[in-house]
């Protein structure tokens, strides 16, 4: 296996600034030698090209937007993630994405479901299902699962689609803010979804044994959305959008074992760290060592 690691330093869709950071953050964190830990082949391909926000309206494309702010932008970084995952996929590499904020997993998305059936597994407080409509913030990084799967505003778009992904191949884990919109859509679609009172209930493994399964049924292969504060903020506290309540280093580790155990993974994405928000660089090395765990990395054989 080799891993092409692709920057995406985006913070338009978040509510903090910062974010953009995270690419630098996580490689100097140490992720390189953390994925050849794992026994993995690693290519950098370097960082995409992103205009500062300060240099963009964020309501240039408000009357079709809704409350989305900076709508075209992302769409801009998106078109050119998708062509690099799916680019990656191509030459028979793993993609791995690294944010910037949870909006680029709508360009990793389109770009993994491109040319084959997938099915996603989020891991994130947040169940990302917002829309332009719905949005109580206005913050793409809320809406990117929705936009994924052509919700509202999101449907037929050309950017934001991601074509072969599934909605029965979704399974969302570690759940505790959710919106009431989004609650309504996690009903009427039926995905997967797993909130921390489930890994409490039945555990970290048979959680994420059943989403990784579900995910993976009848499809070429899954994405796997790591937004880093899915993790409690006492392991992770350089994230924008801190929840407390969430799964502990150990059940974090656990988790990613069992991605690389199920053998499905297409693409991956660290999303969240914002270097200005954490303390001495702990979240963006606490991502590496997550990546390492669900690219095989382990104790002994
Ligand atoms: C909230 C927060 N649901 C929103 N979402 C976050 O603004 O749509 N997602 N923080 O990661
Ligand atoms: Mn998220
Ligand atoms: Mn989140
Ligand atoms: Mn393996």
């Amino acid at each position: 296996t080799t891993v092409r690691i692709i920057g995406a330093p985006t913070d338009y869709g978040a509510n903090r600034r910062g974010v953009d950071m995270g690419p630098s953050a996580i490689r100097y964190g140490g992720l390189a030698d953390q994925l050849a830990s794992a026994g993995v082949g690693v290519v950098d391909a370097g960082d995409l090209a992103v205009p500062r926000a300060e240099e963009r309206d964020p309501d240039a494309d408000a009357p079709s937007a809704g409350k989305a702010k900076f709508l075209r932008e992302t769409a801009d970084v998106c078109r050119r993630l998708a062509d690099e995952v799916s680019g990656t996929l191509a030459d028979g590499a793993v993609p791995l994405a690294l944010g910037g904020d949870h909006s680029i997993a709508i360009g990793s998305l389109a770009g993994s479901a491109r040319d084959a059936d997938v099915g996603a597994v989020w891991f994130d407080a947040h169940a990302d299902l917002n829309t332009p409509s719905t949005t109580p913030s206005g913050n793409v990084h809320g809406m990117p699962l929705a936009a994924a799967l052509g919700l509202d505003e999101f449907a037929g778009s050309e950017w934001a689609n991601a074509p072969g992904l599934s909605p029965e191949n979704v399974a969302l884990v570690g759940l505790r803010s959710v919106d009431e919109s989004e609650v309504e859509v996690l009903r009427e679609r039926g995905f997967a979804a797993y909130t921390m009172s489930d890994i409490d209930e039945r555990g970290i493994t048979e959680v994420t044994e059943e989403a990784m399964a579900t995910a993976g049924d009848g499809v070429d292969g899954v994405h796997v959305s790591l937004d880093l504060d899915w993790l409690d903020p006492n392991e992770a506290p350089g994230v924008g959008t801190p929840v407390r309540g969430g799964v502990t280093y150990r059940e974090a580790h656990s988790a990613m074992e069992i991605v690389d155990d199920a053998d499905s993974l297409q693409s991956m994405e660290l999303v969240e760290v914002n270097p200005t928000l954490d303390q001495h660089n702990e979240t963006a090395e606490l991502a590496t060592e997550l990546a390492a765990s669900a690219f095989g990395k382990r104790v002994l054989w």
